[in-house]
């Protein structure tokens, strides 16, 4: 027998332990030892009992072996092999039981669990349906409509509610081991023996072609969940083994399937973007008081992500009345931290009465282990407030800027610390996004590296390692990339026809519409602060400047690109933001032209990796995978296409590269091909070949 599995008889009960840390996926040795327990099981026990050993029962199949030759058994097989079984077998769950460890678990004839444990399918968010059963047995156990809730959104179901549609049989305090053995001995006792799922009756149909549309919908572009639909038609509408038959032949459509490539690059990156090798052996500092310089939306938000992680706040802002509205704004965003139900009555009481305070003086700061600065993005300002900050901090606390843009060597230098010194670099806003990229200067310390990814993760929030530059890893890309755009409005194209490409693309927003919600006064600001360094060759978005002569700022104007209006969510297209511009154009002597959608998209994606290239070659991104993450989780980039660099891959960088070289007929300034690029193409590599270099 493998070690991944152990099986042991207690009493009359055979005992199946599958012990394959960290989550027990089902990998190939675990599928082997489960088949060879069961056959010990049949020989010479009365019933079985599977359960997982350490913190879970089986979080799924093995996602590394995606992509792989499959190898024999096959988790389908093993779970046949374990409905058919004549013993009666009870899966007792705990931690969490997803994907194909559900699919075991449903396989088996009677499901007990912890309170605290977890069920789901969530193959749908790695680009595939599940693949063991689990679309005709589970509608089959729950009816048909909770099990495309279940499987279509691929969300972990707390235990109650998977005990109140019939999923479980018994929820029991205990180990999962007591549980499960309680559970047989009542049911032998009772002369129950085994209960296949796939002998309930097949689910009652509902409106399925609804159900595709609605997801198809909502998927955005991402094909997985509409198919799972389908699949649980087929429970509804074919026999028990054709329904697999037709479950198997979708899933295997979907492994090969780049979306299935690009979420699964993405829940590994996701993963790996934390693991920097400078920082292993490291021990963080500890953080338990936080300081926060500016009560604005974003230092609120910061503020409002440290307290409901359970850390004690003192928000600092220049008078009493600040002080006051600030805190307004925090318990605000509190409140709706319990409406998401990420936070309980009880504890924003706890929280407004003893862990969050406001102050107008530096002093109070003088205990805190980490200050996190969110002043206006000034570098005299911030300069100052690092100089008072030196002075007052205790040694070992960590100083932390939230600039977008600014030099972070250049404030470090402000302090006797620079080693201490770090930027955290928060996304608006604060409280919701989940990423952070740290920014580690030239004198930044591992420790305070290690303290600062470790203060992310407190927060729960997905930390990216980047380099100092202008606009550190993602904004500097975003710029880049927003020129491109912005050229292409000069030259022909509407700002709502390029809007209307890249959500066809899969953004989650357009850009101009972001420009709109971020205000259109901080490009404006830009544009006049990089003015004087400017090359000459370089193309301005007038239009943009004249909007914002007009007042236009975006959303909170009412008036940006789009006219919102009160109530309505998102904006309306605006005929006079079109005569701008063809004024504009008409005024630089620009003959407009078309763009179609396939133009406007290779545009976009030629000018991101192309900057992206040259990120990760001044070193400012380690590797392509953390601009990949950045991209996802601040830019909404789709995530079923990998993030950035993983579609450059699939899509191929010699294409990009001769698009670039293409465009550049037209600017050579702007469209010059990166360097890094050029040798990638020259030598056949890959970016995920530099994240392998990365890694090995
Ligand atoms: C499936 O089951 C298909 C079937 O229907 C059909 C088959 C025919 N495989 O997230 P963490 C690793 S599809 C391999 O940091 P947490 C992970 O990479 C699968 N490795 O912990 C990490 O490694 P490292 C459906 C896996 O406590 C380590 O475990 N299942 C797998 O924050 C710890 O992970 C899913 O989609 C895996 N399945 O969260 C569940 N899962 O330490 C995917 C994890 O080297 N997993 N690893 O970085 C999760 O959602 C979370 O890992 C879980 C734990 C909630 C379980």
């Amino acid at each position: 027998m493998s070690n991944a599995v152990n099986y042991r008889l207690k009493g009359d009960i055979g005992i199946i332990e599958i012990s394959n840390p960290p989550v027990n996926a089902t990998s190939h040795a675990v599928r082997k030892g489960l088949l060879a327990a069961l056959e010990n099981a049949e020989q010479e026990a009365n019933a079985a009992l599977i359960v997982g050993a350490g913190r879970t029962f089986i979080a799924g199949a093995d996602i590394s072996e995606f992509g792989k030759p499959p190898k024999k058994p096959g988790l389908p097989d093993i779970c046949n092999r374990i409905e058919a079984s004549p013993i009666p077998i009870v899966a007792s769950l705990h931690g969490t039981a997803l994907g194909g460890g559900l699919e075991v678990a449903l396989a088996a004839h009677y499901r007990v669990a912890v309170p605290t444990a977890k069920v789901g399918l969530p193959e749908v968010t790695l680009g595939i349906i599940p693949g063991a059963g689990g679309t005709q047995r589970l509608p089959r156990l729950i009816g048909a409509e909770a099990a495309l809730g279940i499987i279509t959104s691929g969300r972990h179901v707390p235990i109650n509610e998977a005990y109140q549609v019939g999923l479980v049989d018994q929820i029991s305090d205990g180990t999962p081991e007591e549980n499960g053995l309680a559970f047989i001995h009542d049911l032998l006792s009772k002369g129950h023996g085994p209960r296949p799922v796939s002998g309930i009756p097949a689910p009652k149909p509902v409106d399925f072609d609804a159900w595709h549309a609605k997801t198809l919908k909502s998927g955005k572009g991402q094909i997985a969940p509409a198919t799972a639909v389908r699949a649980v038609e087929a429970a509804s509408t074919l026999s028990f083994l054709d329904g697999l038959k037709r479950e198997r032949e979708l899933f295997t459509e979907l492994m090969a399937s780049p979306q299935r490539e690009g979420l699964i690059h993405a829940f590994f990156a996701e993963r790996a973007v934390s693991k920097l090798p400078e920082l292993k052996g490291i021990d963080p500092r500890e953080i338990a008081k936080v300081g926060v310089i500016g009560g604005g939306t974003m230092g609120s938000g910061i503020a409002t992500a440290c307290l409901v992680a359970g850390l004690d706040i003192t928000l600092i802002e220049r008078d009493a009345q600040s002080a006051e509205a600030a805190r307004t704004k925090v318990e605000t965003f509190l409140k709706a931290a319990i409406k998401r139900g990420k936070l309980s009555e009880d504890a924003f009481a706890k929280i407004t009465s003893t862990t969050f305070r406001t102050a107008t003086e530096y002093t109070a700061l003088a205990e805190a282990d980490l200050v996190i600065e969110a002043v206006f993005e000034d570098m005299d300002v911030k300069k100052s407030v690092f100089a008072t900050l030196d002075s007052i901090c205790k040694p070992e606390a960590v100083l932390a800027t939230n600039t977008s843009y600014l030099d972070v060597n250049e404030i470090a230098a402000a302090t006797s610390r620079p080693q201490s010194v770090i930027g955290l670099h928060f996304f608006s806003p604060a409280h919701v996004m989940k990423l952070l990229e740290v920014v580690v200067a030239d004198a930044t310390s591992a420790e305070t590296t290690a303290t600062a990814f470790t203060f992310a993760k407190r927060l729960r929030k997905t930390a990216v390692r980047a380099g100092v530059c202008d606009g550190f890893i993602g904004n500097r890309i975003l710029a880049y990339y927003r020129t491109a755009l912005d050229n292409m409005v000069l030259d022909g194209a509407s700002p709502y026809q390029i809007d209307k490409a890249l959500t066809a693309f899969g953004m989650a927003m357009g850009p101009f519409a972001v420009s709109d919600l971020a205000g259109l006064d901080i490009g404006w600001a830009t544009r006049k602060r990089k003015a004087a360094t400017r090359d000459p060759r370089a193309r301005i978005p007038t239009f943009a400047d004249r909007l914002c002569e007009m007042g236009r700022f975006g959303q909170k104007t009412g008036r940006g690109f789009y006219i919102y209006e009160e109530g309505k969510r998102g904006g309306i297209k605006d005929p006079e933001v079109e005569e701008i511009i063809a004024k504009e154009r008409a005024a630089l002597g620009i003959t407009p032209r078309s763009f179609t959608e396939e133009d406007i998209q290779r545009r976009f994606l030629g000018a991101l990796i192309n900057e992206a290239a040259r990120v990760l070659a001044d070193g400012i991104a380690r590797r392509p995978l953390d601009i990949d993450v950045t991209l996802l989780y601040g830019y909404g980039f789709p995530r079923w296409r990998g993030g950035p660099m993983k579609w450059a891959d699939i899509a191929g960088l010699s294409g990009i590269l001769s698009d670039i070289r293409t465009f550049a007929a037209e600017d050579a300034y702007f469209w010059s091909p990166a360097p890094l690029l050029e040798h990638l193409v020259a030598e056949g590599r890959t970016f995920e070949d530099l994240n392998k270099e990365h890694t090995s």
